[in-house]
Parts: C-alpha cells; sequence; structure tokens
C-alpha cells in the first residue's frame, strides 16, 4: 500500500507536499518522496525512511516550485531499496515523474510489450516503472510539442487499456500540468479538491480525503473509476472518463485496517464503516452465544478501537484499554520477516494487568492476518491473569493474497488459509474465536454509500474482479511473497533480479 498526492498552487507547494505526506504516512512507512517543478526545472527528493527522516532543511529548501508530487511507500512486492522509492522519472515526452499506489497484474507481460515493442528499458521490479513507461509511450505518441486534454486523456486510455490491476497514479507533466487517474474498477482510493486564496485557486489530489483536510483543501469528490482528473499550470481542471465501464468495487480492505478512520472514501466515512463492523459483530456474538460471560471488551490499539468500543456499547459491556502502545514504533504488520515482527510485539504493547486479573476477556482486533501477533497479545492476556480469553476479529478470515496493491502475505503464511475458525482458534490459544461474516462486513460499508453494490474482497473469498488471476499468478506470487523470498531479495538492491535485457535478446 502507498499514499500519493499531487498539488498545484499559486505559491510554493514543496511545505504543503511534505505536510500532506505526514498525514498519509500510515498508507506506507518504507520510503518517501517528493519532485516538485519550478518553472520547467525539477527537484526531486527521494529515500527510505519516514517522511521526518527522508527531508532535511536542505531538501526543503531545493523543493521550490508552485506545482509537485509526493508518495509514501510501503513495500509491496516486499523488497525494499531506495531505488524502489518515488516518484519515478522518465525524461521523454515532456519530462514525466510519477507516483503510484497499487499493483499491476500483468507487469510481466508489459515489461515485455515495453521492451519489444516500444523500446523502452525498465530497471526495477517495479510496477510502477511499468506503469509510468506504459504512460509516456501513450503520450509520446500523440506526437505534440504542447499536450492539451485530449492527449492526456488518450494516454490514460492507452494505460487503461494496457493495464490490469488494481492502480492509482499522479502524473506530473513538466511545465504543463498534474494529471490523476484511477483503474476502471475503483479498487484503489483518490480524491481530488481544491482551496480558494486571494492569489487564486489550488488544487489537491491524494489516496485520501484527511490529506486535503489537513491542508484546508475542500473536498470535491472521488475520482470516478476509469476517471482522469488533469489540472493545468493556469489551474484548469479537466476531467474524463478514460476506461470502458468496469465495475465499481473499492478494496474494502481498506475500512477494516488501511484508511484512516477520518477519511471519507467514495462517500463512505472509514470512522462510520468501523463502527457498524462492532454492531454487526455484537449482533452476531449474542445469535451464536446468548449467554456469553464476558466481562470485558479490550482493543488490540489502534484500529480496532472503532469497532470495539460499538461492539461493547451493543453487548452493554465495559470498554477498557487494557493495551498500552509505544506510539514511537511504526505498525508490526508492515516489517518483513517473522522474527523481526515477533520481537516487535513485546515492545510495542504491554498489558495493564489489573484490566485482565481474574476476568473473561474478549479481544477486539481489526483482522487475523498471520496470527502470529494476536497469538502473543492472547498469550499477554493470560500471563496478566484473564481467567478466559475470547478472541474477535472485525474482519472475516484472511485465506487467500492480495493482489491489487495490498502486501498480505503469502497463502501458505496467512494463518486461516485451508483451515477452519475452530483451526484457527486453536492455533492462535484462544477459548473461543469469533469473525465477522462477510455479508455483514460489506453492509458495513455499502450502508455508507448505497451506490455501490460491490467490494474487492478477494482476500476474503479469492475472487478477483480483474479476472486474470489465475493458479499461475498466485503460485508465482507465493515464490515472491513469502518470507524466505523476501530474505534473499533484501540483499538486492531492488534493480531487476531477472535481467530481461539478456532474457530477450537470447529470444532474438
Ligand atoms: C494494527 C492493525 N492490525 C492489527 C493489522 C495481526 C494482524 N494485524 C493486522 C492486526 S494497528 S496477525 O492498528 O495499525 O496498530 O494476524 O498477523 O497476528
Amino acid at each position: 500500500m502507498c499514499g500519493v498526492v499531487g498539488v498545484i498552487a499559486k505559491s510554493k507547494v514543496g511545505l504543503r507536499l511534505y505536510d500532506t505526506l505526514t498525514v498519509l504516512q500510515h498508507r506506507g512507512q518504507d520510503a518517501a518522496g517528493i519532485m516538485t517543478c519550478d518553472n520547467g526545472k525539477l527537484n526531486l527528493r527521494k529515500d527510505n525512511g519516514l517522511v521526518k527522516d527522508v527531508f532535511r532543511n536542505r531538501h526543503m529548501q531545493r523543493l521550490t516550485g508552485q506545482m509537485g508530487i509526493g508518495h509514501v511507500r510501503y513495500p509491496t512486492a516486499g523488497s525494499s531499496s531506495p531505488a524502489l522509492a518515488q516518484p519515478f522519472y522518465v525524461n521523454s515526452p515532456y519530462g514525466l515523474s510519477l507516483a503510484h499506489n497499487g499493483n499491476l497484474t500483468n507487469t510481466q507481460e508489459l515489461s515485455r510489450d515495453l521492451f519489444k515493442g516500444d523500446l523502452r528499458h525498465i530497471n526495477t521490479d517495479s510496477d510502477s516503472e511499468v506503469l509510468l513507461n506504459i504512460f509516456a509511450h501513450e503520450l509520446q505518441q500523440r506526437g505534440k510539442i504542447k499536450p492539451e486534454p485530449e492527449d492526456i486523456f488518450a494516454a490514460v486510455e492507452g494505460v487503461h487499456r494496457r493495464c490490469r490491476g488494481g492502480y492509482v497514479a499522479v502524473v506530473m507533466i513538466t511545465g504543463y500540468g498534474i494529471v490523476g487517474f484511477r483503474d476502471k474498477h475503483g479498487i484503489r482510493p483518490l480524491v481530488f479538491g481544491s482551496k480558494k486564496k486571494e492569489s487564486g485557486i489550488g488544487y489537491m489530489i491524494a489516496s485520501e480525503s484527511v490529506a486535503l483536510d489537513s491542508q484546508g483543501f475542500d473536498l470535491e469528490r472521488d475520482v470516478a473509476p476509469g476517471e482522469a482528473v488533469y489540472i493545468d499550470l493556469e489551474g484548469n481542471i479537466h476531467t474524463k472518463i478514460c476506461s470502458e465501464p468496469g465495475k465499481h468495487t473499492p478494496c474494502i480492505f481498506e475500512h477494516v485496517y488501511f484508511a484512516r478512520p477520518d477519511s471519507l472514501m467514495d462517500g463512505i466515512s472509514v470512522y462510520k464503516a468501523r463502527l457498524r463492523m462492532g454492531e454487526r459483530l455484537a449482533d452476531k456474538l449474542l445469535r451464536q452465544k446468548p449467554d456469553h460471560d464476558i466481562d470485558v471488551v479490550i482493543p488490540i490499539p489502534d484500529t480496532s478501537r472503532t469497532a470495539a468500543l460499538e461492539l461493547a456499547n451493543r453487548l452493554g459491556l465495559k470498554y477498557r484499554e487494557g493495551f498500552v502502545k509505544n506510539r514511537y514504533i511504526g505498525r508490526t504488520f508492515i516489517m518483513p520477516g517473522q522474527s523481526q515482527r515477533r520481537k516487535s510485539v513485546r515492545q510495542k504493547l504491554n498489558a495493564i494487568d489489573l484490566e485482565f486479573r481474574g476476568k473473561n476477556v474478549l479481544l477486539v482486533d481489526d483482522s487475523i492476518v498471520r496470527g502470529t501477533t494476536c497469538k502473543q497479545i492472547i498469550q499477554m492476556a493470560r500471563d496478566a491473569g484473564a481467567n478466559k480469553v475470547y478472541f474477535a476479529s472485525a474482519a472475516p478470515p484472511i485465506r487467500f493474497p492480495n493482489v491489487y496493491g495490498i502486501d498480505m502475505p503469502s497463502a501458505s503464511e496467512l494463518i486461516a488459509a485451508g483451515k477452519t475458525d475452530e483451526d484457527v482458534q486453536d492455533l492462535i490459544g484462544a477459548d473461543w474465536l469469533i469473525y465477522q461474516d462477510l455479508d455483514d462486513l460489506i453492509a458495513t460499508a455499502a450502508e455508507g454509500n448505497p451506490a455501490i453494490k460491490e467490494f474487492e474482497c478477494s482476500v476474503f473469498n479469492g475472487d478477483y474482479i480483474t479476472g486474470d488471476v489465475d493458479e499461475v499468478y498466485l503460485r508465482r506470487l507465493e515464490n515472491i511473497r513469502n518470507d524466505a523470498a523476501k530474505k534473499s531479495r533484501k540483499k538486492s538492491n531492488g534493480t531487476k533480479e531477472h535481467n530481461l535485457v539478456a532474457d530477450i535478446h537470447s529470444d532474438i
């Protein structure tokens, strides 16, 4: 998962981009970058690390200009190297830079087409570099010295024709403007907004509405599935649907875990969806165990708090903050490698014994992925003196990998893959485990916007909307994503493992 932002204003945008990236930091903590354009001259700073560590004063001073884009990176394919930090840049046509969130499912085929047909070299394993080069090629085909909106939309049409997957991108066209676009299913989120000042109007395109809020921009609306929004340097805004119609299926996992609760996505309040998750889970719990003996509901901070609070309310039970989180440690879920993850749970969370001693506690988390963290947390609750430890997951069992930009582990590392709820309950060591039903989860999001009938739920049901994800694809993914593969890749620098050039030359 990643966060993207683009800004055009009548004043310098460097600091605004920096501030916005800190607000989008939850979407990726592996790398950060900003590219600005100052009268046709580009300035770039990017590196591995948190936003606050990547940008120093000296970098900020260089990031001049009234137009720019920014990115925070979450290592989708598991590798983490400065070569993969974004924005990416390609000098022709015009000088294009790109910030991307999502994942293309036909990257391999596209890489070959780019090399053999479009005569372009791809130097990293990143599908973002592929996406940028596809856009660049399609725009170049128009052969214009100055691109008009219709040329930019034609290029986005080309992207949608050729690329499959879940993706959004913000592309800066040096000297001309910024274009944001979203895949035809609207899997990944993208919004845009504006801010009126005496000096003129400014525009922002970003992954989440909270980015706009934080900078005092008004949310205009979500970018529609398949739509491109082009803002030129004069501050004119142009929009067009650039793909054949697709079913709008936003990613439900944004609501479960990734997005900030104070964001609105496709008109749905993430916060309210999480409250409803708590309500629905409470109703299911009462159906299953009307005479339960739960004494207290305890969230596993942070994401699950909203659902746990409403679950406790609905059950008429006490809600207690039994775990204290060290707020200076990043999300454990994001760290590569099991041992690192295991070590960081105890560093990250500590139990307040008096909330556990002698009580039957219901722990609530947003989801169970590998099950390693929750197993340790259940043990912590027992060590703190709990009598019974029950566990509730605000999301259904995760059994399938994500191919649209969420760095889920490979299927073999998902605790619920091929397992029953009882198996998972035993594996994590809970006295009872209750999962949200998928229909209920969908309803929690759909209630926020009845116009959206379906969501991208593949991690729960294995249905991949793009229709191109088969056994072969998933097997290849398994090889790339498992921890052993990540470890061996750590040694490389993110540039291509597999030498496509040598490969193709031997084909000829
Ligand atoms: C953590 C959110 N959330 C906690 C991420 C743990 C799965 N994990 C997914 C639960 S936070 S495990 O709110 O951002 O701090 O199933 O892999 O053990």
